[in-house]
C-alpha cells in the first residue's frame, strides 16, 4: 500500500519570497519604581512567546533595573528620570519595537500569563485590548470598597460621555498594535495615562475588546497611588479628553489599522494556578546584590 506524506513548512524555513507574512512580534512595556521584589515573579510569568521585555526606570533607589537583567539577559532598560507612571509609560512604548505592545505593572498585581487573552482579540481584527476585572472570569483581590466604588462611577460617566460601554474605566492592563500610538499622541504624565488611552481609543474608532483579568495583590512594598488625588486627575482627564482633544481620524477606524503586514503567533493560553510565594525565590545572583 503507498504511504501518502504531508509536509507542512515551517515558519523559520520559509525563504524570501515565501508569500507568509511573518509573524507579529510582541513587546510587554513594564514601569517601575523600587519592584525588586515583585519583578521577580513577572519576569518569571512572562510567557515565552514574548519577544522584548521593556522596563522603564530612573528613580529606582533598590536594585530593580540589577534584578531586571539577572534575570532576562535582554531586558531593555529605558532611563525615565521624570516622576509619574504616565511619563514611565509613553518612554516605554516609544522604546519599544513590537507589532503588539502590552502593558502591565511591575507588582505583581497582573499576571503576564493573560497575555494570550489580550493577543486573542487581535488576532480577529481588533485594535486595542482592555483588562476588565468586572466582567465573568476577572475579579480583584486589590480593589479596595472606596476605590471600586470611584472606579465604578468614573466608568459609568465615561460610558455615558463616550456612547461606549466600558466595565472598567481605571485599569491599565492594556495590549494594543503598535500603529495606534501614532492615532492616540498620548500625553499624561500620571495614572490617568489609562484613562487616557482608553477615552482616547473611544474617540479615534478603534476596534476595543475588554478580556477578563483577575488583579492579584501587590505582592510587596506600598502602592504609588493615591485614592483621592489619582480619582480627581481620572476625573480631570475624561472632562479635558471629551472637550478638547480632536481624535485625528475623528471617530472612523483609522486606514492604516485595517492594513495588517503580519501574522499573529498561535499562542496558547496557560492558567496555572497563581501562587505569588511559590516563585518568588531570587536566584543566587541577585541575592547577593541584595546582601550588597
Ligand atoms: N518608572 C516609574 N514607574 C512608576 C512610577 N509610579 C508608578 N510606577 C509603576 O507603575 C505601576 C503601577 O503603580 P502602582 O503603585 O502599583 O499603582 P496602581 O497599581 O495603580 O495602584 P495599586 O492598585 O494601589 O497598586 C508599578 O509597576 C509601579 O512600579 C514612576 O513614577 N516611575
Ligand atoms: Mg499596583
Amino acid at each position: 500500500m503507498k504511504s501518502l506524506s504531508v509536509s507542512v513548512p515551517d515558519s523559520r524555513t520559509l525563504r524570501s519570497g515565501d508569500t507568509q507574512a511573518p509573524r507579529a512580534s510582541i513587546s510587554v512595556v513594564i514601569p517601575t519604581l523600587n519592584e525588586a521584589k515583585n519583578l521577580p515573579w513577572v519576569l518569571r510569568r512572562m510567557p515565552a512567546y514574548v519577544d522584548e521585555v521593556v522596563i522603564v526606570d530612573g528613580r529606582s533607589v533598590d536594585f530593580t533595573v540589577e534584578i531586571a537583567r539577572a534575570l532576562r539577559a535582554d531586558v531593555v532598560v529605558v532611563a525615565e528620570p521624570r516622576a509619574g507612571k504616565g511619563t514611565a509609560v509613553r518612554a516605554g512604548l516609544a522604546a519599544s519595537t513590537g507589532d503588539i505592545i502590552v502593558m502591565l505593572d511591575a507588582d505583581g498585581s497582573m499576571d503576564p500569563q493573560e497575555i494570550g487573552w489580550f493577543i486573542s482579540p487581535l488576532q480577529h481584527d481588533f485594535d486595542f485590548v482592555k483588562g476588565s476585572r468586572y466582567i465573568t472570569g476577572g475579579g480583584s483581590a486589590d480593589l479596595t470598597p472606596l476605590r471600586d466604588v470611584g472606579n465604578r462611577a468614573l466608568t459609568e460617566l465615561a460610558n455615558v460621555v463616550l456612547r461606549s460601554n466600558y466595565s472598567d474605566l481605571c485599569y491599565g492592563y492594556i495590549a494594543l498594535r503598535k500603529e495606534c500610538l501614532d492615532v492616540l499622541e498620548l500625553e499624561s504624565d500620571g495614572f490617568e495615562i489609562e484613562t487616557e488611552l482608553i477615552v482616547r481609543a473611544a474617540r479615534a474608532g478603534l476596534r476595543i475588546a475588554e478580556v477578563p483579568s483577575l488583579e492579584l495583590n501587590r505582592i510587596s512594598g506600598n502602592s504609588n497611588l493615591q485614592t483621592f488625588r489619582d480619582g480627581w486627575r481620572v476625573l480631570r482627564t475624561l472632562a479635558r479628553e471629551c472637550g478638547s482633544w480632536d481624535a485625528p481620524t475623528a471617530g472612523a477606524r483609522p486606514e492604516a489599522l485595517r492594513r495588517v503586514k503580519y501574522s499573529y503567533p498561535s499562542v496558547r493560553f496557560p492558567r496555572t494556578p497563581t501562587d505569588p510565594q511559590s516563585v518568588l525565590a531570587v536566584p543566587h545572583e541577585v541575592g547577593e546584590l541584595h546582601a550588597q
